[in-house]
């Protein structure tokens, strides 16, 4: 903290000489933003490639009422996918309708009660619980084109995990993502998401998710109706802009200097190799993947 407060006392005093630096005035110090407001950058980026990596393939999906699958996408973790919600926790608005039978409805609405949404976790994946909430609308953006692209809209929809030794957190989004497939060995990901994220004890983050995503299958699997996305790579490109509490505001630029490695096989952090640097002019941060189930290394690049 005194290295801070000196820092910034350093630049009002260079501010208060140099009047017309314009700098002084927009307050983007690096300084501004400590190792721990970078870890929850870092999380919070981290949490959103995990989770945009799951919505590519609508087949990666939970069991819903009556055994109709949704798509996994913004719900996260594979615990809830292999068993059925509680009951009174799912409604569904629309039909299953498929016009070109690609395997995407036409246009569908989930919407999950936030009070009957609560599973218990296994300790296995860190026990506690954890409860979902708000809404999923899935629309086939080509109905007549049977190509499986697809819009989710998300509306508040709340993911609130409370684990049994780590610090409970709540994440909310809005916002779109759009996949768009190409043959049946790649597609792209276009997002627009804005999420909150709060830790237990630490400051509210936002971020504004507008990356971009192409995947590569890799070896010989495909990309198929109702099948898992196979194991692959993300190139991710765009944009993340970065507030913690109300105060400090940043946008990164988002770019992959090693692809990211893609294992469905595993039961948490999917992405299991690859770099991601999210940069500002001043700030440089790097995420490395690691091994399945392994959390993401986050680190400052001086
Ligand atoms: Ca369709």
């Amino acid at each position: 903290m005194k290295k801070i407060l000196k820092f910034n006392l350093g630049v009002a005093l260079l501010c208060g000489l140099v009047l017309s630096f314009s700098a002084c005035n927009q307050n983007n110090s690096t300084d501004d933003l400590s190792d721990d407001d970078l870890q929850d950058l870092g999380s919070t980026v981290i949490s959103e490639t995990e989770n945009a990596a799951s919505s590519t393939s609508i087949s990666d999906a939970i069991t819903g009422a009556g055994g109709l699958s949704i798509p996994v996408s913004e719900i996260q973790t594979r615990s809830v996918q292999t068993r059925a919600l509680p009951a009174g926790c799912l409604t569904i608005v629309g039909s299953t309708k498929d016009s070109d039978s690609d395997g995407v409805p036409d246009s569908i609405t989930y919407i999950f009660d936030e009070a009957k949404c609560t599973q218990n976790v296994p300790l296995a994946r860190g026990g506690g619980t954890q409860t979902i909430g708000g809404q999923i609308k899935l629309e086939d953006t080509k109905p007549t084109t049977a190509d499986r692209s697809y819009r989710e809209t998300l509306t508040a929809l709340k993911y609130v995990r409370d684990p049994a030794l780590k610090p409970k957190f709540t994440e909310t989004r809005d916002g779109t993502r759009e996949v768009a497939q190409a043959g049946n060995t790649s597609l792209t990901q276009t997002h627009n998401i804005t999420l909150v994220r709060q830790v237990a004890l630490r400051a509210k983050v936002t971020l504004v998710n507008k990356m971009a995503f192409a995947f590569q299958v890799s070896g010989a699997g495909t990309i198929d109706l109702n099948q898992p996305l196979p194991a692959g790579t993300f190139t991710l490109t765009g944009s993340n802009e970065f507030t913690v509490g109300n105060k400090i505001s940043r946008v990164f630029t988002t770019s992959t200097q090693v692809p990211l490695i893609y294992n469905p096989a595993c039961e948490s952090q999917r992405i299991v190799g690859g770099e991601l640097r999210l940069t500002t002019p001043k700030t440089e941060v790097k995420l490395v993947f690691q091994a399945c189930g392994t959390e993401p290394v986050v680190s400052r690049v001086f």
